[in-house]
């Protein structure tokens, strides 16, 4: 079984380091776009060089949204399944840098086309925008190479399960294997629109593109990416943070059935991207309203567990009253204080989601601004302070370092930094989208319209904002290259957390793997195949493609 001392074989340390290498240089260019776009947006600051807004915007999206995390992610992965299921064979490991190559050549190919100002259709790519072929085929091979890194993982994964007959998997483990499929389900649509739709289209192979289709296959994949985001934050908080805090973790059982959740209800849900969207019948949109609302219970579930940690650790310690406990949290550890912020802005940005959610009132916040608020908060907060938090003692693990207590010091100045920053520029985010102030747009007074003169003073926050954050991108950057190149050398633990003695044994009905997979699909049939059929019945003629 799992030995907690264990350190990652460093073969296996190599590969997902280079993961986490591209991650965090995907997060300095796309953090310095991102600036710009704030400057650019407070209508104080004008592009040089003929860069374009909208280029630049893509350039965003794109590394932050795509290469950023799918990177770390599956660093993360390999690097958790290496410590709780056992050392990576050659072949996997191979099979591992190829996925790895693939999905870096992938990203330079589409980098390239952005770059040149070919591809400025933002990380949604909605057609009719048409961009230069090497865009799209870039995306097809990171999304392949992330495939061949998925199935690696899972011969990983089934050579331990036959080693270890009738035994539950270790926690980690289980939840990247959850993670990789939740990936490979939802990834089918869109590899079929890049590949059926999009790259025959900017061809030139066909004249015209079926907008709507290309729109529903993009979001059966963009609303499971977005949990694809969460699940590795989710598996630190449930496995890694009890440990960190020197506590237990409140519910095996719980933190996998809360896994199993989200495969299943996290892909039949796209349509609540689609809410405004002509071309779908509203009974099938409310359909997936209601399994929307039923991926939330899976988040509460971690609220509560969460929770419960605290609690259980507190009152171990001493803790009495209703919130005694809450002082007694390791406060000044970053590896806990980074994702503890990103769990305390999740409510918030969770409210917001069921907001964004409920039907009616999408129609209210759809395409304003008011969605980038959103993520902000969701990917950009929660995940990104979570990931933060796992670098902390990843990079060191991986790199047989340490940090220093003026790293751990300099980490939480990040996080108070990022949290500051984000809640300037996601609070004004909000507030203008709810004034109307429009997504996906430069800065414009729409000829000095009265409703868009009140938008300036937003997004002069949302600037002040982008300029903190920016500051805390520098300092993660100086704490990662400290991390990975120039701390002591030194033995730093990877946290893996205990199960509470008092709890159950895990059913081993969590472990069914078919079984879940094929509630999965016939909840995706049941959401998608009448709309599916509709669409291709009433399709409109095709659209010409328009590129810059
Ligand atoms: Fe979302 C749009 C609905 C969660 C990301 N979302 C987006 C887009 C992105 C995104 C990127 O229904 C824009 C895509 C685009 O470019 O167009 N979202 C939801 C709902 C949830 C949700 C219902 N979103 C996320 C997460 C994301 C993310 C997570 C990234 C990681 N979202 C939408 C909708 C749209 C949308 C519509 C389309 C809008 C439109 O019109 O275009 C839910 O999953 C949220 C559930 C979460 C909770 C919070 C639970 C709280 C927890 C923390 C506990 C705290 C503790 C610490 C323990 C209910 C777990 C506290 C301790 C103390 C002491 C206080
Ligand atoms: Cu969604």
């Amino acid at each position: 079984m799992m030995n907690q001392d264990t350190k990652v074989n460093s073969l296996d340390a190599k590969l997902s380091m280079a993961h986490i290498y591209v991650a965090f240089i995907a997060l300095v260019l796309g953090g310095t776009a991102g600036l710009l776009q704030t400057l650019v947006r407070s209508g104080q600051f004008i592009l040089p060089a003929g860069i374009g807004y909208y280029q630049l915007l893509t350039v965003h999206g794109v590394l932050l949204g795509l290469v950023l995390t799918t990177f770390f992610i599956i660093g993360f992965l390999f690097a958790g399944l290496s410590k709780t299921s056992g050392t990576l064979s050659n072949r996997i490991r191979f099979y591992g840098w190829v996925g790895f190559w693939l999905m870096t050549f992938g990203t330079a190919l589409t980098a390239s086309a952005i770059l040149t100002g070919k591809a400025s259709v933002l990380y949604t790519f909605y057609a009719p925008l048409m961009a230069h072929p090497t865009f799209y085929i870039g995306l097809a091979l990171v999304v392949v190479g992330s495939w061949v890194s998925g199935f690696a993982m899972f011969i990983h994964f089934a050579k331990w399960k036959k080693l270890n007959p009738g035994q539950a998997s270790p926690l980690l483990s289980y939840m990247a294997i959850a993670t990789m499929i939740l990936w490979l389900i939802a990834t089918l649509g869109v590899a079929a629109t890049v590949l059926i739709q999009y790259i025959p289209w900017s061809l030139g192979l066909v004249d015209t593109i079926d907008v709507l289709i290309s729109r529903t296959l993009f979001w059966y994949f963009g609303h499971p990416l977005v949990y694809f985001w969460l699940l590795p934050a989710y598996m630190a908080w449930y496995v890694i943070i009890p440990k960190i805090i020197g506590g237990k973790i409140f519910s095996d059982s719980l933190a996998r059935l809360s896994f199993v959740l989200f495969l299943l209800f996290s892909i039949p849900v796209g349509f609540h991207h689609q809410l405004t969207e002509p071309g779908i019948a509203p009974s099938w949109k409310y359909l997936q309203v209601v399994l929307t609302f039923l991926v939330i219970i899976p988040s509460l579930m971690t609220a509560f567990s969460m929770f419960a940690t605290f609690e259980m650790y507190g009152r171990s310690k001493g803790a009495t009253g209703l919130f005694g406990w809450f002082r007694k949290l390791p406060w000044g550890d970053a590896r806990f204080f980074a994702p503890f912020m990103g769990m305390l802005i999740f409510i918030p940005a969770g409210a917001g989601g069921i907001i964004n959610a409920s039907h009616q009132l999408n129609q209210v916040v759809h395409n304003t601004i008011w969605v980038t608020g959103h993520f902000h908060l969701t990917v950009a907060t929660t995940v990104l302070l979570t990931f933060f938090g796992i670098a902390y003692w990843l990079i060191p693990h991986l790199t047989g370092r340490i940090m220093t207590k003026a790293m751990n010091k300099l980490a939480i100045v990040q996080t108070i930094v990022w949290v500051i920053g984000m809640t300037f520029m996601s609070s004004a985010m909000h507030f203008a989208g709810l004034l109307g102030a429009p997504r996906r747009s430069a800065f414009s007074t729409y000829g000095d319209s009265a409703q868009a003169l009140e938008w300036i003073p937003y997004q002069i926050a949302q600037a002040i904002g982008g300029t903190i954050l920016f500051i805390g991108i520098i300092l993660i950057i100086v704490i990662v290259a400290n991390l990975a190149f120039f701390a002591p050398k030194g033995e730093t633990e990877f946290p893996i957390g205990e199960v509470e003695e008092a709890a159950e044994k895990t059913p081993m009905i969590l472990e069914n793997w078919k079984l879940w997979v094929g509630i999965i699909i016939a909840l995706i049939l049941v959401a998608y195949t009448v709309p599916f059929i509709e669409m291709i019945q009433h399709a409109p003629p095709g659209s010409k493609g328009f590129s810059n």
